[in-house]
């Protein structure tokens, strides 16, 4: 399977033979005036304080797994974003996914009320309020957050139903190692359990080690405070494992001697340290968002193919495109940075004969993980009661008419 760059000067003369005709066919040649606008938006006081969209964009997060969100209590379970929509590798807060661990109530949280607590195995146990976390020293990451049920299935239509359980964005906040070292882990403490607000918790058990490397206390998203669906005023984020982690509406830290049970346990307890080390993690993953099932290409000729690749395991080192439904692999093009543990954008220029195909990619991480394929996956997980991640190799059938499939079998 050997890989190779696209010949730069290759395709671009190859697209400029096609401009005269039909690669880029509907551009059409400048003749006179463009036409202007029909009328204009109306200045109010809200769009002054605070901006809204333009009334054609209509990109919307739909509920997710069958079951609706809201419910009939007001509660939301899991909303999934648009991806198919998505440039860049920010997600809008507006659009961010929402995982929640079994249905929950959003708390409504005023800030000067709230309170971190860190405390168990330390010297001195501390509560933060949130001026107290605002005054330490801050980091700004871009970190993706993914639900570890986010998985593609064959009768799901669009990548939003089988990817959009991920998102990402720029964090801020401060590092939880701070506070710990701030409150003196005693030498047994070899285990966090972090725990948001609300009756179910969402507790989760993380190894010290992680603790104190990267994970952050946020309250800050996509440079204003974090929204109340990702844990306003205070959540922890956890980078690069399942999204279950990191606890939302963050009111206490515990430091521990062993792994807790907590509600939010399933699956996570192996005997082998290596593999449940490895289940928390997300691991090498990609996604092209276009062309991706229920979008319809034009006609034949050139498109930007587009995609999303991330990695719990660090920064994403390369991505492969094949575009004959995985005989050949070609490598992508990293559009920007790719920084750890965040989605990172790909793209991939091709010529579309107008044939039936296949469209595939293939994630690899600076550690040299590669994305596994379908059947490479089927063989640990994916079986019926087998928890777990799928992060295997998407394909997309793109059909003589331009329609775009989920292509799995
Ligand atoms: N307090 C609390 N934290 C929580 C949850 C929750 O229900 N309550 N859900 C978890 C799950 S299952 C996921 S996938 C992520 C989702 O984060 P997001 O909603 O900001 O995308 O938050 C995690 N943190
Ligand atoms: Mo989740």
């Amino acid at each position: 399977m050997g890989s190779r760059r696209p010949d730069r000067r290759g395709f671009l003369k190859g697209s400029a033979a096609l401009a005269g005709g039909l690669t880029v066919g509907a551009v059409e040649p400048a003749l006179g005036q463009t036409p202007a606008p029909g009328g204009f938006i109306k200045g109010s006081d809200e769009r002054v304080a605070y901006g809204e969209r333009s009334r054609f964009v209509t990109s919307v997060r739909i509920a997710h797994g069958g079951r609706p969100s809201p419910d009939e209590f007001g509660l939301d379970f899991h909303i999934a974003t648009p991806l198919q929509d998505s440039v860049g590798v920010i997600t809008p807060s507006s659009l961010h996914y929402v995982g929640t661990t079994r249905g929950s109530f959003v708390p409504d949280i005023d800030p000067r009320e709230h309170r971190l607590m860190i405390h168990g195995m330390v010297d001195r146990p501390l509560t933060f309020t949130m001026e107290d976390l605002k005054r330490l020293p801050s980091v700004t990451r871009m970190h993706f957050i993914e639900c570890a049920g986010n998985r593609s299935r064959r009768q799901q239509t669009s990548i939003q139903e089988t990817h959009g359980m991920t998102s990402c964005a720029e964090w801020t906040g401060v590092l939880l190692s701070v506070l710990l070292k701030e409150a003196g882990v005693k030498d047994r403490g070899t285990w966090i359990v972090a725990e948001g607000v609300e009756e179910v918790k969402g507790a989760s058990s993380i190894p010290m080690a992680k603790a104190m490397d990267d994970c952050l206390v946020c309250y800050g998203m996509n440079g204003e405070a974090v929204r109340p669906q990702q844990g306003f005023p205070l959540r922890l984020l956890v980078p690069g494992f399942e999204g279950i982690f990191a606890t939302k509406y963050l009111r206490r830290v515990k430091v521990v001697d062993r792994y807790y049970m907590t509600y939010n346990d399933y699956g996570h307890l192996r005997r082998d340290p290596e593999g449940a080390a490895l289940g928390y993690q997300i691991g090498p993953k990609s996604v092209i968002t276009f062309p991706s099932a229920g979008q319809q290409l034009p006609g034949r000729g050139f498109y930007e193919v587009s995609g999303l690749a991330w990695s719990g395991g660090g920064a994403v080192g390369r991505v492969e495109v094949s575009t004959d439904g995985g005989r050949r692999w070609m490598d992508a093009e990293i559009r920007g940075t790719a920084h750890r543990m965040a989605h990172t954008r790909f793209s991939f220029q091709w010529n579309w004969d107008g044939t039936e195909t296949e469209l595939l990619s293939r994630c690899t991480d600076e550690l040299g993980q590669v994305q596994p394929t379908r059947a490479q996956i089927a063989e640990f997980f994916n079986a019926p009661g087998v928890p777990g991640q799928d992060n295997s190799i998407q394909p997309w059938r793109i059909a003589s008419d331009g329609s775009v499939h989920n292509a799995i079998a």
